[in-house]
């Protein structure tokens, strides 16, 4: 077997494993150079100088934008693609009707075929990386081996990759196997194939996101959520924050949404003026590894160390550290450029964009200036209000759960579960309008279970009866919520002003885990009445207030029918008691 040149040494203390999986794909891919990443400074500024003469990056204004660039991705490849996406289970069974299912032999057949040689003129990357803190026992290593320089950077920020993280594999053993290469970017070739059972990752033929960067959705979702059954713990698809309130007790919440739902945005919420005294700060953006602690208490770790971030909507007024954050050291993909080189997008109040994210002089007749689905990739530790518990190897610990929808009717602003397991039944039936962080149409009801959809590597039956026991094991659980932000009127607009004021909403869950605020029992679960909530300054109307506190019965009638069919896919297999939490609710709605 021939072996490429290596470009670098690799590094010390590599594990023979790693090199000889990273040996084997070279002989299949083929390519014209190997380099280790090392994760040094040195190494994202030479690629970066390196990408910006190739014109692969576009530099930002230096001034206004320091250490920022702009990349534009093939525009037939601009978010996750779930049709294509696969579970690769030795039986189907396991993968569950909410994957796509494919043989594991099938599918490494087809994927060595796409990847036979695929690299020929280009340099395959190995990067080490580490989802979690380096020295937390939650934490857990992948080796990500990719042909996009893009991807690199993305990683980088991402991840704590390179050096560090190749010593804890070699010191480990295990590590998760990530192949990626952009192939063509031809969407007829394009593939993103899981295989929990060897935790292995293949992915050919795109660059972007979810698709690409293979520590992310792929790792730390689909493959650790199958470790964590095994092992017993959670890997969600949550936030985690840090609320202070004026008396000085600090507690963290974690909230699962679908993507592009507002996690960012409420991980950096700035309280409103009219709530003084509350301090907030972000652990994780995205994912959270929940681990049942020695406490009786569930313990989180955010497994990454970056950001990547829907940019349109980002302003002063919406979420100013998440403006401030992304205006230095932030690789942009797929927003629009002003005449002056500022990156721009939709809700951006200063300036016009000249050209659009596809590169082509702005008309705004061709549809929006920057991708709706267009993002910033930044590191975490620039974020105004990132927590220096964020580091923390025991991770912190949740006082409440949230799952939350994007809908414009039925679910009320907010609910209390009735307990741990009813609470798995809310987050069993979330359901949410499709946005465009993946291909196809947006705007459409789906349920999406804990937000995890595309998410979990493995039955979702198995899952929730993964989340029950959990549950059974923790003497201190937290309360489990149901929040939706986007309720809309006859007219389709919103009736909850979101962003900073969602604060009088958490503050109010956190006073039912203290003190016990007040709140109503209803057949859905406990909600607070007007009165219940912080509503100083609040500029809500009393209609408004009425249908965001309401619980609508026939709604809730047919909305219950409809769960319990959705449930019914899942056979035998689905946990007996979401089924009777379900009659509970359909009994008290009489
Ligand atoms: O493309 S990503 O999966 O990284 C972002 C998202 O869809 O949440
Ligand atoms: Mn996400």
């Amino acid at each position: 077997m021939a072996t490429a040149p290596h470009l670098i040494a690799p590094l010390p203390l590599i594990s023979t494993e790693v090199a000889a999986w990273v040996e084997s794909v070279s002989a299949l891919t083929r390519p014209r150079a190997v380099h280790w990443c090392d994760g040094s400074q040195a190494e994202v500024r030479e690629l970066t100088a390196r990408l910006v003469r190739e014109r692969e990056l576009h530099q930002l204004n230096a001034e206004e934008f320091p250490g920022c660039y702009l990349y534009r991705s093939d525009p037939n490849d601009v978010a996750r693609v779930e049709h294509v996406t696969y579970v690769c289970t030795r039986s189907q069974e396991d993968a569950g009707p909410n994957n796509h299912w494919m043989a594991p032999a099938e599918a490494h057949d087809k994927m060595r075929a796409l990847f036979s040689g695929c690299m020929r003129e280009r340099t395959l990357y190995v990067i080490p990386y580490c989802m979690g803190p380096l020295d937390s026992p939650y934490a857990r290593c992948g080796v990500e081996i990719t042909d996009s320089p893009y991807v690199v950077l993305n990683m980088a920020i991402m991840t704590r990759s390179g050096r560090a993280a190749l010593e804890r594999i070699a010191r480990e053993g295990k590590f998760v196997r990530g192949l990626h290469s952009t192939g063509e970017l031809d969407p007829a070739r394009r593939f993103i194939m899981h295989f929990p059972e060897e935790l292995g990752i293949e992915s050919f033929g795109s660059g972007y996101g979810g698709n690409a960067l293979l520590g992310k959705k792929c790792h730390a979702l689909r493959i650790a959520s199958w470790q964590a059954r095994q092992e017993g713990w959670l890997a969600e698809h949550m936030l985690i924050v840090g609320l202070t309130n004026p008396q000085g007790e600090t507690h963290y919440l974690a909230a699962a949404f679908p993507s592009a739902c507002g996690k960012t945005n409420l991980a950096m919420l700035i309280p409103p003026q009219s709530m003084p005294g509350w301090k907030v700060e972000t652990v994780g953006d995205d994912i959270a590894w929940l681990h049942p602690g020695p406490d009786g208490r569930l313990w989180a770790v955010n497994p990454e160390a970056g950001y990547f971030g829907v940019v349109p909507g980002t302003n002063r007024d919406t979420n100013r550290n998440a403006f401030d954050m992304i205006r230095r050291d932030t690789l942009f993909t797929n927003v629009a450029l002003t005449a002056d080189d500022e990156p721009w997008w939709e809700g951006r109040k200063k300036f016009t964009p000249v050209l659009d994210w596809k590169g082509q002089p702005y008309d705004p007749k061709n549809g929006p200036a920057a991708h709706p689905n267009s993002r910033f990739t930044v590191a975490a530790r620039n974020n105004p209000i990132y927590s220096p518990r964020a580091d923390d190897p025991r991770g912190v610990p949740i006082s409440a759960l949230i799952f939350g929808g994007r809908r414009r009717e039925v679910a009320p602003l907010v609910y209390e579960a009735r307990n741990w397991q009813h609470g798995v039944l809310v987050g069993a039936s979330v359901a949410s309008e499709t946005t465009a962080a993946a291909v196809g149409q947006a705007g459409v009801v789906r349920r999406d279970p804990m937000a995890m959809l595309p998410f979990c590597g493995y039955n979702f039956a198995d899952y929730w009866r993964h989340w029950l026991e959990v549950g059974a094991k923790l003497t201190r659980a937290p309360k489990i919520y149901h929040v939706n932000w986007f309720r809309r009127d006859a007219q389709g607009r919103f009736l909850w002003p979101g962003y900073g004021e969602n604060l009088r909403v958490l503050a109010w869950m956190l006073d039912r885990c203290t003190v016990g605020a007040g709140a109503t029992e209803t057949p859905i679960g406990s909600l607070p009445r007007p009165a219940d909530l912080n509503m100083n300054g609040l500029d809500v109307t009393s209609e408004a207030l009425a249908a965001l506190f309401s619980v609508d019965r026939t709604l809730w009638r047919q909305e219950v029918a409809e769960i319990g069919d959705y449930f019914s896919r899942y056979g035998a297999r689905l946990p007996a008691e979401l089924l009777q939490e379900l009659a509970v609710t359909q009994k008290l709605l009489g």
